[in-house]
């Protein structure tokens, strides 16, 4: 008697571990959908860069694939005043003269130092920034080449505010 109540109880329990293993199989069937959903919120590679009151960048080498993804952030870390100490992003294109871009940012303060006549040669751009304010640009890493990017706000660029993105 006792003995055939024992067997009940291991066929019940294998039976039991049975449907646990069923149930687990469709488990790892929604692992699947779980991962795929993933993928699309890794997004850009993000790119964090500082500004500070000293007209340095934290970043002046970055280094991409053509065509990936880029999220640049910039962060005026400073604390002087917009009018006297702003900071903006400005990525250009690989046959932009930085030199001459700049000399035209200098008289180009209602559009925050961005001149309008050469916005062709804009790549990427962040908002001109006052102290403790942020702001991010998304775009795609052009051809392979060499680019120069730079903060625009008068004479910023001539103190060192520039860096290269190199794309392979
Ligand atoms: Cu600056």
């Amino acid at each position: 008697m006792k003995a055939s109540l024992l067997l009940g109880s291991l066929a019940l329990v294998l039976a039991l571990s049975g449907c646990g293993q069923k149930a687990a199989a469709p488990a790892a069937g929604d692992k699947a959908p779980a991962a795929k959903a993933e993928a699309p919120a890794a997004g850009p590679r993000v790119i964090e860069i500082t500004a500070n009151d000293q007209m340095k960048f934290s970043v002046t080498t970055i280094e991409a694939k053509a065509g990936e993804d880029l999220k640049v952030i910039l962060t005026n870390a400073g604390t002087l005043p917009k009018e006297a100490m702003g900071h903006n992003w400005v990525l250009l294109t690989a046959d932009a003269d930085a030199a001459a871009f700049v000399a035209a940012a200098m008289t180009a303060k209602d559009t925050d130092y961005v001149p309008a006549s050469l916005a062709g040669q804009v790549i990427a751009k962040t908002a001109l920034l006052g102290p403790r304010k942020s702001d991010e640009v998304s775009f795609k890493a052009p051809a392979p080449g060499t680019y120069v990017f730079l903060c625009s706000f008068p004479a910023h660029f001539m103190v060192g505010m520039k860096g290269t993105l190199i794309v392979k």
